[in-house]
């Protein structure tokens, strides 16, 4: 058993060709079959057209309007992705993620806090205060993206949610439903997909609780209608579609910590110094570009972060 979820995460997250056959746009748009009027392809494509009413977000300090005009293509956020409980290639979750039904949606809190129970979506997420944040986002497969979010601060739901002193962590799991989430037939990890942060960094400005990106809803394959988003660590901190959330005593277990600890820690920074076992994390294929640029140190979110991890040895707690 533990060899064979070794051997399917070695088939993909570390499958160099699929991490040297980035998609330039032309070619992304060709690959998806989407019409282009005068070379470029629209947005509004039919293929991966949403077509949820726009969210309306207001502006914050955090909003990345220096990544503005490094925004990747939506056919790509879209597009190519993990998301194992709809298949393991990039493309699966795109083709098969239909099956996901987002609304209605309740999360169940429980744990070290003043106010368990079963919430509904619209009782957790204040609608009428979105905010947009453009982050770049970084996967430990060394692809990157930059995405404009919108979502609210995590730490707005956790103050709702009135943790005790006990609470040092938080904890989320992602839905469980075959019927939904066809690919959890197989036993690629042990569902459901689990993911945590200490207190102080759930509570820091930058995490947030994303409900959609583009001004749109969130694609079901892009987590719908909830999901975690930690724009410094590796993309696998970033737990899709959210079912429960706890908070707890312990450093929990994240389902990569379970599937391979020497490789996946629960901290998860993106860090250019230490390496993957198996890879560098130096350098990182922004997707839609040609070459590589160098991997910024907390993927450029240092001034916000790093007094989080003072004294901290980030090879140890990788
Ligand atoms: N439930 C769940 N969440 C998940 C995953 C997953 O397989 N299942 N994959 C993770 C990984 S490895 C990455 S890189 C991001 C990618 O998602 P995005 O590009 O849609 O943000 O989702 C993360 N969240
Ligand atoms: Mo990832």
């Amino acid at each position: 058993m533990l060899i064979k979820t070794k051997n399917s995460w070695d088939l993909t997250e570390n499958d160099v060709t699929s991490e040297s056959s980035y998609l330039s746009r032309r070619d992304f748009v060709k690959a998806a079959g989407i019409a282009t009027v005068g070379g470029a392809a629209s947005i509004l494509s039919p293929e991966l057209a949403f077509a949820e009413p726009a969210l309306s977000a207001k502006s914050n300090p955090y909003d990345g309007r220096d990544l503005r005009g490094e925004q990747t293509v939506i056919e790509a956020v879209r597009g190519y992705n993990n998301f194992y409980e709809f298949g393991m290639n990039k493309d699966d979750p795109a083709r098969n993620a239909h099956t996901l039904k987002p609304e209605p949606w309740s999360v169940v809190v429980d744990g070290h806090c003043e106010n368990k129970g079963k919430y509904a979506l619209e009782d957790l997420i204040d609608f009428n205060n979105l905010e947009e944040r453009i982050y770049r986002m970084r996967c430990v497969e060394a692809w990157s993206m930059v995405i404009p979010w919108v979502g609210v601060p995590l730490s707005s739901i956790i103050e709702k949610l009135s943790p005790t002193s006990d609470a040092k962590y938080i904890y989320f799991e992602t839905l469980v439903d075959v019927e939904q989430m066809p690919g959890q037939r197989r036993g690629i990890i042990k569902w459901p997909y689990r993911e945590g942060l200490r207190m102080d960094e759930a509570m820091n400005p930058l995490t947030i609780m994303a409900v959609g990106l583009y001004g749109e809803k969130l694609a079901n394959q892009n987590g719908a209608p909830l999901r975690l988003v930690v724009p410094w660590k590796y993309g696998f901190k970033g737990i899709k579609s959210i079912v429960k959330i706890s908070f707890v005593e312990n450093e929990p277990n994240s389902s990569w910590m379970r599937l391979a600890a020497n490789e996946y820690g629960f901290y998860a920074n993106v860090n250019p110094n230490v390496s993957h076992p198996r890879w560098s994390q130096a350098k990182e294929r922004r997707i839609g570009d040609f070459s590589r640029r160098p991997t910024l140190m907390f993927n450029g979110y240092g001034e916000q972060v790093s007094h989080l991890y003072e004294g901290m040895d980030l090879r140890r707690f990788y």
